[in-house]
């Protein structure tokens, strides 16, 4: 019988970082509901990132937002890490949250303000080379309200040169991932708006620079398998910041709102070669957890990467290579479907229990004991830093 190795192996070589913010207490712009036991720094993310990688088996990095994550010794919070069974994973900069970032970071008109946005990108690459970090994620929430606010032109001009002034910092082993977003915080220009300029700007810096796209980051409607396609042919395929959307940046959890998405962008990575062992992508989760409890909510999550990507590599690819060359239309989607219909929970379950781990991380989360702990020990845990 085949009990399908190969996929299991796939994926037990494909980790998932989880997003330190995610641990953290988070809400709308309206209000931002309080959960007992989140973290109250950046040590106690790392504890729940850890907890959740020992149920999960892969999940065993964890990204961190500066100044949301600063800490006194950043080697010291990779040990602990260390410690605990994970690692920093990415950087994450914050240009967005100070006064003096109204008219934007690195774009700002005002050449004073673009030093400061600089001088924090740099120092984000001095605690990559402290934590081992060798991902620099940069999103910019620069950008435009109204026509002729400021010049389109030399916001790209200025974007350009702090880009540069970064990528020069970096260490061989390491790459700087660039976010775009469609909208938001401004309205009428983001100057980093959608995967064509950041590709541009990719392209522009070398081979150590990439796109990193977030699901949640796109106009309704977009085609993210595609763009991911084509990103993957010009190399230029950072990574991913994973969650879910219905109307715009939403950041539910992964594979809630259009699990076939996610599996369509899991086929595209499978074709390509992005999955398994080698494999360059970074699939990180970029989430907020507003409503439900934030590490089983996590562990949930990685869960549906998983499973929509074993889905992608039950894809009977020699049947759809022969649909698509006699232009059977219908064979070829069913061939799709098939596999996206195909339950993989057993597999996944199985695999769970050859390496160690209880099949169910869920239940054996709620089992472990581990939220009454941290809701007892910890007394009042500290903001995401985000829709506060
Ligand atoms: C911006 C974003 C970006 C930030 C994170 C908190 O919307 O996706 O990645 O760093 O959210
Ligand atoms: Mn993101
Ligand atoms: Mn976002």
């Amino acid at each position: 019988m085949n009990d399908h190795a190969d996929i299991k192996a796939a994926l037990r070589a494909m980790p998932i970082e989880t997003p330190s913010w995610a641990y953290g207490n988070s809400g709308t712009r309206f209000k931002v509901f309080t959960q007992p036991g989140v973290p109250r720094d950046a040590y106690e993310k790392v504890a729940d990132a850890a907890m959740v990688h020992r149920l999960t088996g892969a999940a065993p990095s964890v990204a961190l937002h500066i100044p949301w994550d600063r800490v006194d010794d950043y080697t010291d919070l990779a040990r602990a890490a260390k410690d605990q069974g994970i690692a920093i994973g990415a950087i994450n900069p914050n240009v967005f949250q100070d006064n003096d970032y109204k008219l934007g970071s690195v774009c700002h008109p005002d050449p004073a303000v673009r030093r400061k946005a600089l001088d924090h990108l740099l120092e984000c690459v001095d605690i990559m080379d402290a934590t081992g970090s060798t991902i620099l994620s940069l999103w910019f929430a620069d950008g435009t309200n109204y026509a002729g606010q400021d010049s389109i032109a030399a916001r790209q001009d200025r974007l350009a040169a702090a880009l540069a002034r970064v990528y020069d910092r970096l260490g061989p082993h390491q790459r700087m991932l660039v976010e775009y977003k469609l909208f938001e915080p401004h309205f009428y220009t983001m100057d980093l708006p959608d995967w064509g300029t950041s590709y541009a700007h990719c392209v522009a810096l070398g081979e150590r620079a990439q796109v990193l796209v977030d699901t949640g980051h796109h106009a309704p409607g977009t085609n993210i398998e595609f763009l991911v396609t084509v990103l993957r042919r010009f190399g230029k395929l950072g990574g991913f910041h994973f969650n879910s959307r219905n109307y715009a940046d939403d950041d539910l959890m992964v594979g809630a709102a259009d699990p076939f998405q996610l599996f369509r962008i899991m086929h595209e990575l499978v074709r390509t070669g992005a999955i398994g062992a080698g494999s360059e992508v970074a699939f990180m989760l970029d989430q907020c957890h507003n409503l439900e409890a934030k590490v089983p909510a996590l562990i949930r999550s990685v869960l549906n990467v998983q499973e929509a990507t074993a889905k992608a590599l039950f894809v009977d690819a020699d049947a759809l290579a022969a649909a698509q060359a006699n232009g059977d239309v219908l064979a070829a989607h069913a061939v799709l479907t098939d596999a996206f219909s195909t339950d993989v929970r057993p597999l996944l379950a199985q695999m769970r229990t050859e390496i160690g781990l209880d099949p169910d991380p869920v239940a054996a989360y709620h089992a472990s004991g581990y939220q009454q702990r941290i809701e007892a020990e910890r007394v009042g845990g500290s903001q995401a830093g985000w829709g506060a």
